[in-house]
């Protein structure tokens, strides 16, 4: 198939869940193209079923805020029309949905007929998609999409809570690549940041407020006074300088070391023990499950999707969101030597079940029903 992606190019979930797709499905042979206004960041080597589109943002006096989602629709006008594609697959609903079916229309002038494919991601839908400044055109561009996937029931069951939608959503859960994402012999890393053997506990995100990475710290900063350890908070994002601010008032300075954006998180999550996940919302937790590939149990809240990556009392435990009291309880349990080994067997045999080679044909089959039905 000649498939068009259009997502995020940076290193959110979303982004990184399209490119990876884009890449396992060129592998199958699959001529992919992405329409991104930048070169998605793991998109950076040559593959001849790989093709890289980039939209031409025009700016203008006039415009205080230049029209992307305008720029975007005439992108993907031209390359459907150019490239012959087949279908076009766009990752987060705003302002991708709308924006691919106003390109759907400008082809129907054409004769041409694109199916359009959206994936709800989570935010989309459970904090900027449901706000009534957005919320019409994404229920109206959800209801005409030709297919729709979410990636956890959890986010379908929001979205059909807080939208009125009118199409079936089927649910395709994130992936991990377990050739990028094992566990690699880092021990002289591990050396260079705990060398008095302490417990290393990793957190990765975007520091955005719904990441509650300030909980982060204060579940470290309680669990170290029972167990020597180290934090590594990778990632980089608007609350950075207020958990920076945080840990001076804590005085956990000399035990937390900000790594900002990472291109191999697998290597530092290769020397971790535990990797903790707050959040107040997620509707799946693609990092958590990164950590998990890499044989780290995960301390995550109940909260979205999470429950159907991280079992509790298994791969990690699941606490209510804020719960700072339980998530070191459960986080000093699984640190405990006796446990260890054995959260971290039960994380890497979870993390399996999500492999990209079992996830990626579902996304081909999606793609065929949808074609057939046109
Ligand atoms: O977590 C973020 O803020 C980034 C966001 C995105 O869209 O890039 O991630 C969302 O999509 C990921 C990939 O499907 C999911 O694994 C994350 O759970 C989801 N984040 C939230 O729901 C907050």
């Amino acid at each position: 198939m000649k498939i068009g992606i259009v997502c995020y190019p940076t290193f959110g979930g979303s982004g990184v869940v399209a490119t990876e797709l884009g890449k396992a499905l060129a592998k199958a042979d699959h001529k992919i193209h992405f329409i991104t206004y930048s070169q998605p960041t793991r998109l950076d080597f040559f593959n001849e079923n790989l093709f890289y589109h980039e939209v031409d943002i025009r700016s203008y006096p006039l415009f205080e805020y230049p029209p992307y989602e305008l720029a975007l629709a005439s992108k993907m006008v031209d390359v459907v029309k150019y490239e012959k594609l087949d279908l076009l697959h766009v990752h987060y609903a705003i302002p991708h949905a709308s924006a691919a079916y106003m390109a759907k229309q400008i082809l129907k002038t054409e004769g041409i007929n694109i199916p359009i494919v959206t994936t709800l991601h989570g935010t989309d839908i459970t904090l900027v998609g449901k706000d009534p400044s957005y919320a019409p055109v994404v229920t109206f561009s959800i209801n005409e999409s030709d297919g729709v996937t979410a990636v956890s029931d959890d986010l379908k069951k929001d979205t059909y809570q807080h939208f009125k939608i009118l199409k079936d959503i089927a649910v395709i859960p994130n992936f991990i690549d377990l050739e990028r994402f094992k566990k690699q012999k880092k021990e002289h890393f591990k050396k260079a940041i705990c060398p008095n053997n302490e417990k290393l506990i990793v957190h990765t995100s975007n520091f955005r407020k719904v990441k509650r990475v300030d909980d982060v710290v204060r579940i470290f900063n309680k669990m170290r006074q029972h167990v020597p350890a180290k934090l590594l908070l990778v990632g980089d994002g608007p609350e950075r300088s207020n958990i920076e601010a945080l840990c001076r008032e804590l005085g956990t300075c000399d035990d937390i070391r900000f790594l900002g954006k990472l291109e191999a998180v697998e290597e530092v999550l290769s020397v971790a023990d535990l990797f903790i996940m707050p959040s107040e919302k997620e509707s799946f937790g693609l990092a958590a499950l990164e950590a998990m590939a890499c044989e780290v149990p995960v301390i995550s809240t109940n909260a979205g999707g999470l429950p159907e990556l991280n079992i509790n009392g298994k791969t990690g435990f699941l606490s209510k969101v804020g719960d700072i009291d339980d998530m070191t309880k459960n986080a000093l349990h699984i640190l405990n030597d006796s446990n260890l080994h054995t959260f971290k067997h039960n994380a890497l045999a979870r993390a399996k079940e999500f492999d990209i080679t079992n996830i990626m044909p579902m996304y081909e089959d999606f793609y065929r029903d949808i074609l057939k039905a046109q």
